[in-house]
């Protein structure tokens, strides 16, 4: 890796390192308060460079206009089981001082023609660094379980047909993504049986989550 990558991705890690810690950090505290966790788990990534230089192929961006443009290089994903959740980890993101939303995109009310569900936030965050602060673009994806599930097997399916799926999957990824949306549908209608029975599982047992 050339050194104007390392110094051009480096803010990133970093900010993605922090805010993953910061988000874990909310699970733990709800944790302790004995309340619904909203957040079941959080993976974060820093685009890597072939892909950006994809993207910025794609989308015609020149190397002077990336950190402006693409606002994806750093990425968090958060989980969580209801769908509920996911607007309330949004209320919690809105509310934090420690990063400014600077755009949102509710694909679960508005649904991409693929089938995908998820909220995006797009938030600026600054690191810290030795040569003073740097303010990062950083994208935020809250979704559930299952649009997580769909997301993953769609996002590879696509990296095997590079988008151009035959008609048959086509069908198939449609159903599922809707199959997805039954399920969140059928586990928000009885949330509140499934958050009692977690509260008094988790007093009786050690839990699995990651700490
Ligand atoms: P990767 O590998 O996940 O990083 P822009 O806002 O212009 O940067 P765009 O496409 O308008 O780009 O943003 P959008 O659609 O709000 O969010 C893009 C990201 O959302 C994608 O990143 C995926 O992670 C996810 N996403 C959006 N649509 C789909 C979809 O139909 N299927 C799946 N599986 N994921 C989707 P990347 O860069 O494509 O990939």
């Amino acid at each position: 890796m050339s050194k104007e990558w390392i110094e051009l991705l480096e803010p990133y890690e970093q900010a993605v390192d922090e805010l993953k810690v910061k988000l874990r950090g909310i699970r733990k505290q709800f944790r302790e308060k004995n309340m619904h966790v909203p957040i079941e788990f959080v993976t974060g990534r820093v685009k890597s460079i072939d892909s950006i230089k994809n993207k910025m192929q794609l989308r015609g961006i020149p190397e002077s206009r990336i950190e402006d443009e693409m606002q994806d290089i750093a990425g968090l994903r958060i989980m969580c089981q209801f769908v509920e959740d996911i607007y309330e980890v949004v209320e919690l993101l809105r509310s934090r001082k420690d990063m400014k939303v600077l755009q949102e995109r509710d694909y679960i009310a508005n649904k991409k023609l693929s089938g995908y569900r998820s909220y995006h936030l797009i938030v600026s965050y600054p690191v810290q660094r030795i040569e003073g602060e740097k303010e990062v673009h950083v994208e935020i994806q809250i979704r559930t379980l299952a649009m997580n599930f769909w997301a993953t097997i769609e996002h590879s399916m696509n990296y095997k047909y590079h988008g151009e799926f035959p008609k048959e999957i086509n069908v198939r990824l449609a159903r599922a993504a809707e199959a997805a949306h039954q399920l969140d549908e059928e586990m928000s209608t009885i949330r509140e049986e499934i958050q009692e029975a977690q509260h008094l599982f988790s007093h009786g047992k050690g839990s699995w989550n990651e700490k």
